[in-house]
C-alpha cells in the first residue's frame, strides 16, 4: 500500500509538472510516437516543439506522447486523420495501405544507402510524396531517419533466403511487407510493434525485422538472439500533422509549424547516427550473434514480383524509375 501511495504521488507529481510545462501555452498540440523518450524521433519532435514555442512567442507548444501512450501506429494514424492527435511520427509502412505513393519508398532495396535515401527524399520525389498526404487528411511535414532494417529471430542464424523458408516473421501492417515475406518463402505475420516482444517470447512468431535502435530500445534483442544484416529495407519515417488541426491555425502559424518541422530534420539525423552506434554496441555486448557476411543478391532478385504488384501504375513506376536514377 505504501509502495502504491509513493507511486501514485510520483505519478501525480509528473502529471502536475507536465501540466505546468504547458500552462502558459495558448495551444498545446499533441504528438504521438511509438518509441521511448530519448529516441531520435521523439527528441527531434521535442526540438521542433521548442522552436515553435520560441518562434510563436510562447503561444504554440507541442506535447510529445512517446512510448505508444496514444496507441499503436495504425490506430494513431486514424486518430490523427480526425484531429484527435495533432502530429504523428510514424514509419511510412503503416501508411502504405492508405497512400499509394508511400509504397514506393517502402519497396525492399529501393534505396542503395541512407545517403541515397536522403538525396531522394530531400528532392522533388520527396516533395511529391509529402504532397500526396494532403488529400487523405494529413499534412506531410518532414522525413526522419529509420536506418536500414534487417531480420532477427530466436531460432537460428539466417545466412540465406533458404533459411527464412517457413519461418514466422512479424512485419509492419502493410501489404508490401506481407508480399515481401511471401516472396522470400516465409510466413508474414503483420502485427503492431508493441506485441512483438511477447510474440517472440511466447513463440507466436520466430522473429521480426528492424533497425539497430528499434531492435535495441524495444528489448527485442533480449528474446531474439540472431541478427542478420541483410538490410532489405531503408524506409523513411515521416512526421505528419492532422489536416484538421492544421486548418485551425492561421497562415502565419502554419508557416511556423512547417519551418520548425524542417529545422528538426538535421537534429534527427545527427541523433540517429549517434544512436545507431550506441544501439549496435549495446546489442553486441549483450551477446547477440550478428551475421554480417551475407550475399544480398538472392534477396534482391526475389523482390521482382513485389515490385510488379505494388509499383503497378504509370505514376508509381515513374517514381521508382526516378528514385533509381537519383545518383
Ligand atoms: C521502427 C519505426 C516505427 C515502427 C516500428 C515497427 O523502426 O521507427 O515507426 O514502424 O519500426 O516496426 O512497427
Amino acid at each position: 500500500m505504501k509502495k502504491f501511495n509513493t507511486l501514485a504521488a510520483a505519478l501525480l507529481a509528473t502529471t502536475a509538472f507536465a501540466g505546468a510545462a504547458f500552462a502558459d501555452c495558448e495551444v498545446t498540440l499533441k504528438s504521438s510516437d511509438t518509441h521511448p523518450d530519448g529516441y531520435p524521433t521523439v527528441d527531434a519532435v521535442k526540438h521542433m516543439g521548442e522552436l515553435l514555442k520560441e518562434r510563436s512567442a510562447g503561444r504554440i507548444c507541442i506535447e510529445v506522447f512517446h512510448s505508444a501512450q496514444l496507441g499503436e501506429e495504425k490506430d494513431t494514424i486514424e486518430q490523427t486523420k480526425f484531429g484527435v492527435i495533432d502530429f504523428n511520427r510514424v514509419s511510412m509502412g503503416p501508411f502504405n495501405n492508405i497512400i499509394e505513393e508511400t509504397k514506393v519508398v517502402s519497396l525492399p532495396f529501393i534505396f542503395r544507402s541512407t545517403d541515397h535515401m536522403h538525396r531522394v527524399m530531400d528532392g522533388p520525389v520527396g516533395e511529391e510524396i509529402l504532397a500526396a498526404f494532403e488529400p487523405h487528411g494529413f499534412v506531410g511535414l518532414a522525413y526522419f531517419d529509420g536506418g536500414s532494417r534487417s531480420f532477427y529471430n530466436k531460432q537460428k542464424p539466417i545466412t540465406s533466403v533458404d533459411d527464412l523458408k517457413g519461418m514466422k516473421i512479424r512485419v509492419m501492417q502493410s501489404d508490401v511487407f506481407v508480399d515481401m515475406m511471401s516472396a522470400l518463402g516465409a510466413n508474414a505475420t503483420p502485427m503492431p510493434y508493441g506485441e512483438v516482444y511477447s510474440g517472440i517470447q511466447t513463440g507466436v512468431i520466430d522473429g521480426a525485422e528492424n533497425n539497430w535502435p528499434s531492435f535495441e530500445s524495444s528489448g527485442h534483442y533480449e528474446v531474439a538472439g540472431y541478427y542478420t544484416l541483410n538490410q532489405h529495407l531503408i524506409v523513411p519515417e515521416v512526421l505528419v500533422m492532422s489536416k484538421a488541426s492544421y486548418d485551425k491555425l492561421s497562415a502565419e502559424d502554419q508557416a511556423l509549424v512547417v519551418q520548425a518541422a524542417k529545422d528538426s530534420i538535421p537534429v534527427n539525423r545527427e541523433l540517429w547516427a549517434a544512436r545507431e552506434k550506441e544501439s549496435e554496441a549495446k546489442v553486441r555486448a549483450a551477446g547477440v550473434e550478428v551475421i554480417s557476411e551475407i550475399d544480398k543478391t538472392p534477396f534482391i532478385e526475389a523482390m521482382v514480383p513485389v515490385y510488379e504488384k505494388h509499383a503497378n501504375t504509370p505514376k508509381l513506376q515513374d517514381l521508382v524509375t526516378r528514385i533509381q536514377a537519383t545518383e
